[in-house]
């Protein structure tokens, strides 16, 4: 018997998916080129080497696309390669990329390009303006792309430019996913003014997928389109290998859901995937979902031929003065360009880049790190999530969900990291309470500690209830911290499974007005001693069945206008997307989800102090963790500033 030894998907050329190496154009519907271009970035580099990391993913071949029911091969593809670019000269560049496309275009094939930073879309966009004039832009992204201060060519900046350089039909265009930090509502603005659609990330997260696509579809109608897929679209819990990630997105299924409801539809001339940071990947995942996009991006090719709707480009340029006109745009912007703001990371980390003082009187916001795990139960590590949640960014100026700017008219100061003697609990504890008391004696602004272990709010609470009296309490978490944990005299010993016993027992928690959200541990004894002192609960189980509004109503409901003090235990959420904690508990909610219940339950409550605790940074994969604690952090802060500026709550110290 003769057996035919098939060929393994490794062996070969690395082509993408053992496409043919640099083809006849001409015989091909569509061409894939690497560019490996990452000098424009913000955040972390590396993107230069998503290109290759791409063309490495395991599966090899695109047989048939079983989602869009087409045989892939029905389309011709080939591999160019990756395009030559000048790593640090942004504006060579660019040139070298316009014209690569446009040897491509002038064989009327479609282009499919593995990024490289953002900003390789707008030399894209000038080949492609060229051949087909202004095109319908498909945008997704967790940033708008469109930042109107600072340099004028990055990959903050490509939609800005091609709309001033006429390379957008913009009331054709939309943007998907967009969240966090905008820094002027003239930014939030600009695509909105000049007819682009926009759908936020918390839009999209409570859009069925076929919302989605009809939205887009309507927009677009028969444009010729960019399609153009910003990696950091997906949450980085899904796709955590890229430069600045931003918490609270989509999972990749509803991205590729998306993708295919809408690529085989469209008129697409060109796509991209773009801020792919192989290097700060885990597992693969982040080049693994660039793959399955791709996938989806070269198979609906493959629909629209089926379809007899793949209209091949003449090859003839419609407007062949646009590389040219671009260098006038260039001259102008380079001209005007002025002073490049510090970069964030410039001079020493605060929270969210607030001065650093100790002279506290009138802030709104005093946040105060206190590095201090020595009350874990299992895994330690918390002391050193201040310092990595400084280096985060965060806090914006304009809120998008909430609409105002959160910044005017708000003070916020990084008091620094409390003095933590860590040999002793119980000092540690008293230290807490004293400069808790001292910076509660200089403000009546809202307090922001960053823990640590949550034995820590324990020490925070007595200090609250000398200014306010028993505190009401909204406590985020998947354990109860309710255990009794005896000495040998039956006293309960402080850990940070005993702070909301310990809490209760001394008068400083007003249980009646208590509430915990998130539970999914515990023994009985725990939830019947705080139902016994009149604590409401909702466990994680009834949390996913409820919806997260009538949860928010609850949340309101049993604290009122009392006094209250928010803890959040970074376990609340779920270990997939908060993995480095020290006491993970699966079946928790999304980042998503946690940062909704907070604009939903929070905003016109009289909160004096929050805290975010049990933040480990060494068990996290991709920082995805740290992120999503400090956007936690924002969110408080982003509250406070709504509640004082848009509300007008006033300041009662005695509540
Ligand atoms: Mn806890």
């Amino acid at each position: 018997m003769t057996e035919t030894v098939k060929k393994q998907p490794e062996s070969g050329f690395n082509t993408y998916k053992n496409l043919p190496y640099r083809a006849d154009l001409d015989t091909c519907d569509y061409v894939v080129a690497g560019i490996g271009f990452d000098s424009a970035t913000s955040g972390s580099p590396g993107t230069r080497f998503a290109p290759d990391a791409i063309r490495n993913c395991y599966w090899k071949h695109m047989g048939y696309n079983q989602n869009l029911e087409v045989e892939t091969s029905l389309a011709s593809g080939t591999d160019y390669g990756n395009i030559e670019v000048k790593h640090g000269y942004i504006l060579p560049s660019f040139h070298m990329i316009t014209s690569a496309m446009k040897e491509f275009l002038s064989h009327g094939v479609v282009t499919v390009i593995l990024g490289g930073d953002h900003s390789v879309t707008l030399p894209e966009l000038r080949a492609i303006k060229e051949y087909y004039g202004p095109v319908a832009l498909v945008h997704f992204d967790s940033h708008r792309d469109v930042r109107c201060f600072g340099t004028k060519y990055d990959h903050g900046t490509p939609f800005s430019r091609a709309v001033e350089e006429g390379l957008i039909d913009c009331e054709h265009s939309i943007q998907i996913g967009m969240r966090g930090g905008f820094h002027s509502k003239e930014y939030y603005d600009f695509a909105k003014d000049r007819g682009m659609k926009v759908i936020h990330a918390y839009e999209l997260l409570d859009m069925k997928a076929d919302a989605v696509i009809d939205t887009i579809l309507k927009q677009v109608g028969n444009a010729p389109c960019f399609l153009t897929f910003d990696i950091d679209f997906l949450d980085p819990a899904a796709a955590p290998g890229t430069g600045t990630p931003v918490v609270g997105g989509p999972e990749t299924t509803l991205a590729r859901q998306i993708i295919r409801g809408i690529a085989s539809l469209l008129d697409i001339k060109g796509f991209d995937i773009v801020e792919v940071a192989p290097d700060l990947d885990s597992g693969g995942l982040t080049c693994q979902a660039a793959d399955g996009i791709l996938v989806d991006m070269i198979g609906s090719i493959a629909k629209r031929k089926e379809l007899g709707t793949l209209r091949r480009g003449s090859g003839v340029p419609l407007f062949p003065d646009t590389e040219e006109k671009t260098k006038e745009f260039e001259e102008k912007n380079l001209a005007e360009q002025g002073d490049i703001p510090a970069f964030p990371s410039t001079g020493i980390h605060t929270f969210m880049g607030f001065p650093h003082s100790r002279d506290i009187s009138g802030a709104d916001a005093v946040i105060y790190g206190m590095p201090y795990d020595c009350a874990t139960s299992n895994r330690p590590g918390t002391r050193f999530a201040p310092r990595e949640i400084r280096k985060c960014w965060g806090f914006s100026n304009y809120d998008i969900e909430f609409q105002f700017n959160a910044r005017e008219n708000f003070t916020g100061i990084d008091y620094g990291d409390f003095d933590i003697p860590y040999q002793n609990v119980h000092e540690t504890m008293l230290a807490v309470t004293s400069q808790l008391d001292q910076i509660l004696s200089e403000t009546d602004g809202v307090t922001i500690g960053v823990g640590g272990d949550h034995a820590l709010t324990f020490a925070e609470l007595r200090s609250m209830k000398k200014k306010y009296g028993p505190m009401a309490f909204i406590h985020f978490d998947s354990h109860t911290d309710t255990w009794d944990a005896p000495d040998g005299d039956g006293n309960c010993l402080i850990t940070h499974g005993t702070p909301f016993r310990l809490a209760i027992n001394n008068g400083s928690l007003d249980a009646a007005h208590g509430i915990q959200i998130g539970l999914r541990s515990g023994g009985k004894t725990d939830h019947d001693f705080a139902l016994s002192h009149g604590m409401k609960i909702i466990k994680a189980q009834e949390l996913h069945k409820i919806s997260l509004e009538s949860a928010a109503q609850r949340i309101r409901d049993t604290v009122g206008d009392c006094p209250v003090f928010v803890t959040f235990d970074i376990d609340f959420i779920d270990p997939a997307y908060a993995p480095g904690t020290g006491t993970p508990i699966a079946g928790g909610f999304t980042t998503a989800e946690a940062l909704k219940l907070l604009r939903l339950a929070l905003p016109g409550l009289n909160i004096k102090g929050f805290d975010l605790v049990e933040v480990a940074p060494q068990y996290d994969t991709g920082n995805i963790t740290t992120l999503a604690g400090a956007r936690i952090i924002s969110e408080f802060l982003s509250i406070a500033s709504y509640n004082k500026n848009v509300l007008k709550q006033t300041v009662s110290p005695q509540g």
